[in-house]
């Protein structure tokens, strides 16, 4: 799943975030950027939210496939914990030089669980403190293209009903994040259209992150989120 080499930069990784509803293209987008700084000579590693290899992971995974069924607070508190268990290593690649490529993130935990109807507060309060990305794209597809995408419907939250609810809760969730943290920390990218195109519009909206890393800029901690 992982993909990554070391580094001799002097300046940390850069930490960059996929977000978005179900089948707007984050995991073929997210594969796509590693392999693209990778032949730029950068290092990168991609992080899958949920990391389903874990022993959290898999309980994560049965519940999302409907092979087992939880409580919503409790299910909420894994995909944290699920979180929590990598943030350690998160933290250490960054400070090697390597730039973490997250397909979702803190803020899916907070529009899916939301959406269900928990309160805001609780669904953000558990990942205060992970490490703070320090771009999240989040990326937008017309329901009826995402709606027609393979697999669509497979998973527990793949309905219209729930896609509408959680798109609604995202919004709330990128005014907390400029709010907190400012607005280069959110940035929305039109998914529609071809891999290639949307491919490069990243690519555009990247570069000046990309390039302060390049130039020794990102030698600034990285923060904790929602502090
Ligand atoms: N969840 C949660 O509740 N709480 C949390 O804290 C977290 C997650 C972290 C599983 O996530 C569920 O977990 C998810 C949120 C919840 N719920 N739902 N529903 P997941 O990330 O494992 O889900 P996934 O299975 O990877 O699906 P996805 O992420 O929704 O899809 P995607 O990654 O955005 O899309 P894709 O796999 O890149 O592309 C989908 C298809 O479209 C595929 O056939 C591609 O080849 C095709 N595609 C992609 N881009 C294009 C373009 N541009 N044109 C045409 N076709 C394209
Ligand atoms: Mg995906």
């Amino acid at each position: 799943m992982a993909s990554s080499s070391s580094s001799s930069s002097a300046s940390r990784g850069a930490f960059i975030v996929f977000e978005g509803l179900d089948r707007c293209g984050k995991t073929t987008q997210v594969s796509r950027l590693v392999e693209r700084l990778e032949k730029e000579g950068k290092t990168a590693r991609l992080q899958k939210f949920p990391d389903r290899t874990t022993a959290i992971g898999q309980m994560i995974d049965a519940y999302l496939r409907s092979k087992a069924d939880m409580d919503d607070r409790a299910i909420h508190l894994l995909f944290s914990a699920n979180r929590w268990e990598c943030a350690a290593a998160i933290r250490r690649d960054l400070a090697n030089g390597i730039t973490i490529i997250a397909d979702r993130y803190a803020f899916s935990g907070i529009a899916f669980s939301a959406a269900k109807g928990l309160p805001f507060d609780f669904c953000l309060n558990p990942d205060t403190a992970l490490p703070l990305p320090d771009i999240t794209l989040y990326l937008t597809l017309s329901p009826i293209i995402a709606s027609q995408r393979a697999a669509f419907g497979e998973e527990r939250y793949e309905t219209d009903q729930m896609q509408r609810s959680t798109r609604q809760q995202f919004a709330l969730v990128a005014q907390e994040v400029v709010k907190r943290h400012g607005e280069n920390r959110w940035r929305e990218v039109d998914a529609n259209g071809g891999i290639e195109e949307v491919g490069d519009r990243i690519w555009g909206l990247l570069a000046p992150l990309l390039e302060e890393g390049q130039g020794g800029g990102l030698k600034r901690e990285v923060g904790e989120l929602w502090v």
